[in-house]
């Protein structure tokens, strides 16, 4: 004690610090432990508003948080438990390593499921929830060995799906990693792509109190996630934690299995990525709760009066952690315990050996046990477990917290020997050295166990399985009723769908399935009536009078709103999106999101969030808004999208489309909601709208095979001469129309006008129908570009967006093709100085028509010339993307 602090504590009379320890007691025998929590926080409270306490140290000492006199007695019939694992540690092991000798260099790993076998096996023998009301489990991606192997000594699983591990293009490969899109029947979430899990488990979380909150399907579903220490490093891990804890989200579980190692090496080599974890947590609002050591050093910390252990803990760094990992008993004696006097007396009973089994409570399972069920039982906020582990425990000097571990493909016969002892397994030598799968008789206790309490549990987990649930769809002459008049009104796409949106949120039957999504943009999207209309969800309801109460379309939160508004927040945004658009599958209670964003914070700043969406077969629609490089006018380069067309062709069960009419636009958008949501075909939608204000044609049902096919003759102007094909997408396709009149009236060129509605879903088909000439060329079949092209004159292909859009389609014609578009950096300006800029106005698509009738001999080189003149083109100016 310094002595300043002595000096005050001489001055206080020791009676009345001993009555304040007494009523404490009596509080404690009265009320109970958590009476006296509830009276220690509020004095807690109030000593910090009168500055009596300062803030403590954001992280609790190095141990467990459970004491062993609180952990409680283990349900679980520990002897089994311990067989059950290391059977899977072992069918781990020889997966990867068979998968690696039978047919090579395909990878996987030992080292983390070995880090994680009893926090996974606490889950399924005792918390995770299967059948109708399963848990939404995230796992950790190359952990994913010791779940098939599991799956196969619970028979769901065979032999030769092991075999084929990594060997996904045979029918019984496994996945590498956990991908629905590859084992429909297995994985919901997809977690390779690390920092991903953590930031949609979150939302899946906030999702189930959504439903719940909107008098839509209440459940008692947990969402568990367990990742890893290193993955922690993910800004998008980390991401979620302040909503989590803000909107209570109880129901939400993660592990950290805290191996103290990532890929290269420790994650904090130099600190303690534990208590730096807990701080984080904590600070967030979550639960946290620490399992640091094994039932092994119970007794040691009983007898350890002044905490020299707690001192030594301290002290220790990861780095450190490691290397003590990694050694034997005598080294951790003399390098960990030998440090201090008293630590060392504390275990002057134990022999090297016992030392060297003194576990990481990450290893202990009634330490997890009684972290889990803890967790499950607090109320008001999110819990973290941070379980301390070894990575590739069990894998001896060919692995355990080795630095080498994360990359350790095999284990010499030596090893695998060492291994098969430490862990009592029943394996001849021969069926090591074959890595021969080992699995117990179908009435061995072992099985009989593991199913016995799947079946306490409701089934098997992991499982992908689900009711499909038709929902009909109002019919687009009611929905988009307003577009089958002629009008000369002006107004955007944008305008449209968010007015067809509107319709069909009255609609009783898609209406509460909608799932309407903002990231801070409702405004600028027009859709600020939505507030008052459908409320924007808060688990708070609305604690305060908002500014605007007196006006129609007042800023209204509620349980029950519809509205999620996500705040600048477009990676929570995504993943809210990802949640509603699997409800179908996880919940078996379709829902239907329209996420709605600025274009250029879509793709491009959330590509993987989407790509990891694809995977789990999302059904919903994103809407791409102030879509287009220079049709968002006046805006900068970082919000002029060019490019998230080409970022979207890239995903398989995506469908895109760039129109430029509403009456596409509603056809596209009626359509998409029929299949997905009364189909309910495996695809999702990306649309782009803008924010041009222009006029648009009715609607006519008999174009749309030709709309949602990618395009359409929109207007013949051909004439008994010379002849260009115009195509164009979003609002350029206006500057075709303007340029064929030009090309008419001052050059006598005929034009045929093609509305592109996808440039994407046009390439879709000319290749699948290229392949199917190609296995069958006495069949030869028309593309859908040629059965609406039926000429051979030039195309001149525009859109908002990078030439390499337009250029896709370009290798399935014989016509000479001029792929145009925006290529280089946005920059602010007017529509039309953007456009002429950009080279994609009228005057552009015509001298670009002229020059490819004068490539082809069609036109004299005068003309051009004079064409190139009159339009002040400069000879020597740079291309857009140069500038
Ligand atoms: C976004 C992303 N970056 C990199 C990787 C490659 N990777 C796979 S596992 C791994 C290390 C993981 O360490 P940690 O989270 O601590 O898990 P552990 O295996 O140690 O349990 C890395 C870098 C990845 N899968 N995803």
């Amino acid at each position: 004690m310094s002595s300043e602090k002595q000096n005050i504590f001489d001055h206080l009379d020791p009676e009345e610090i001993q009555e304040w320890i007494q009523s404490l007691e009596g509080v404690i025998q009265r009320s109970g432990r958590e009476g006296a929590k509830t009276i220690l926080e509020a004095v807690e409270q109030r000593a910090k508003e009168l500055r009596v306490l300062y803030s403590p140290l954001p992280y609790s000492p190095y141990r467990n948080t459970i004491s062993q006199h609180d952990q409680g007695v283990y349900p679980g019939d520990l002897a089994i438990e311990e067989k059950i694992t290391a059977i899977l540690r072992w069918n781990a092991l020889a997966m990867v390593m068979k998968a690696n000798k039978n047919y090579g260099g395909v990878g996987g790993h030992i080292a983390s499921y070995a880090s994680c076998a009893e926090i996974f096996e606490t889950g399924f023998n005792h918390f995770f929830k299967g059948g109708k009301e399963a848990d939404l489990v995230f796992y950790q991606p190359h952990s994913s060995t010791g779940i098939y192997a599991r799956a196969f000594l619970e028979g769901r699983l065979t032999e030769n799906h092991l075999n084929n591990y990594r060997h996904e293009t045979k029918e019984d490969g496994l996945s590498s990693y956990c991908h629905p899109y590859l084992m429909k029947d297995f994985w919901s979430f997809p977690t390779g792509s690390m920092g991903i899990g953590p930031l949609s488990a979150i939302y899946q979380a906030r999702f189930l109190k959504y439903l719940e909150h909107r008098d839509l399907k209440k459940s008692n579903k947990r969402v568990w996630g367990v990742f890893g220490d290193g993955e922690m490093d993910e800004p998008e891990s980390l991401a979620g934690l302040s909503l989590a804890a803000r909107e209570n989200l109880d129901n939400l579980t993660f592990i950290i299995n805290c191996n103290l190692q990532r890929l290269d090496g420790p994650v904090r080599g130099n600190g303690q990525i534990i208590q730096e974890l807990e701080s984080l947590y904590k600070g967030a609002g979550w639960n946290v709760i620490k399992v640091l050591w094994g039932s092994e050093w119970d007794k040691i910390f009983l007898m350890d009066k002044n905490h020299s252990l707690l001192k030594r803990f301290a002290e220790t760094v990861d780095g450190e952690y490691q290397t003590l990992g990694a050694r034997d008993g005598t080294y951790n004696l003399n390098n960990f315990f030998g440090q201090n006097e008293e630590a060392l007396k504390l275990v002057s009973s134990m022999t090297d050996e016992e030392i060297d089994k003194l576990k990481r409570g990450g290893h202990d399972f009634k330490k997890l046990y009684a972290a889990f069920k803890m967790a499950v039982e607090t109320k008001g906020k999110p819990t973290v477990i941070l379980a301390k582990t070894k990575k590739g425990f069990g894998m001896g000097k060919a692995g355990e917290s080795r630095m080498t571990a994360h990359q350790a493909k095999e284990l010499n016969l030596e090893a695998l020997k060492e291994f098969r002892n430490r862990f009592q397994l029943d394996i001849s030598d021969h069926k090591l050295e074959n890595l021969e799968f080992y699995k117990p008789d179908e009435n061995s206790e072992e099985i009989k166990y593991m199913k016995n309490r799947r079946e306490n549990l409701g089934g098997f987990v992991p499982q992908r399985k689900y009711i499909n649930i038709p929902i009909e769809v109002p019919k687009i002459d009611q929905h988009s009723k307003y577009l089958f008049e002629k009008s000369d009104r002006e107004f955007s796409t944008t305008t449209s769908l968010i007015r067809s949106l509107g319709n069909i949120l009255k609609d009783k039957t898609l209406g509460p399935k909608v799932v309407p999504i903002v990231a801070d943009e409702a405004r600028t999207f027009g859709m600020a009536n939505l507030f008052s209309q459908i409320g924007i969800y808060s688990p708070k309801g609305q604690l305060y009078e908002p500014e605007d109460s007196s006006s129609l379309l007042n800023y209204k939160e509620s349980k029950n709103g519809q509205l999620l508004e996500e705040g600048i927040n477009e990676a929570g945004a995504i993943s809210s999106w990802s949640a509603a658009a699997t409800s179908y599958s996880n919940h078996s209670f379709p829902m239907m999101p329209f996420y709605i964003f600025y274009s250029m914070f879509g793709f491009q700043r959330v590509g993987d969030l989407i790509w990891a969406a694809a995977d789990q077969m999302p059904r919903g629609f994103l809407v791409g808004a102030t879509a287009g490089r220079t049709t968002l006018s006046g805006e900068g380069l970082q919000h002029q999208d060019g490019q998230s067309h080409l970022f979207a062709s890239t995903i398989p069960n995506l469908k895109s489309y760039d129109p430029c009419f509403a009456n596409e636009l509603a056809i596209i958008f009626d359509e998409g909601m029929k299949r997905m949501m009364r189909d309910h075909i495996d695809e999702f939608y990306y649309l782009t709208v803008y924010n041009e204000k222009y006029s648009h044609p009715e609607i006519n049902l008999s174009q749309k095979n030709d709309i949602l096919k990618g395009g359409y003759l929109f207007k013949d102007n051909s004439i008994n001469g010379i002849n260009v094909n115009l195509m164009g997408s979003g609002p350029i396709f206006r500057e075709c129309i303007k340029a064929s009149e030009i090309l008419k009236n001052e050059f006598s060129i005929g034009t045929r006008l093609y509305s592109i509605t996808s440039y994407t879903e046009l390439e879709k088909n000319c290749k699948e129908i290229k392949r199917q000439n190609l296995l069958n060329p006495s069949n030869i079949k028309k593309n859908h570009l040629e059965d609406i092209l039926k000429n051979n004159d030039p195309i001149i292909a525009t859109s908002d967006y990078v030439r390499s859009y337009t250029q896709m389609i370009s290798s399935y014609v014989n016509n000479k093709f001029v792929p145009m578009g925006t290529d280089g950096f946005g920059r602010s300006d007017t529509r039309e100085n953007l456009r002429d800029f950009f080279e994609i106005d009228s005057k552009h698509i015509v001298v670009q028509s002229l020059f490819s009738l004068f490539e082809t001999q069609k036109l004299s080189l005068d003309i051009l010339e004079k064409a190139l003149k009159s339009y002040g083109f400069q000879s020597n100016s740079d291309h857009p993307w140069k500038r």
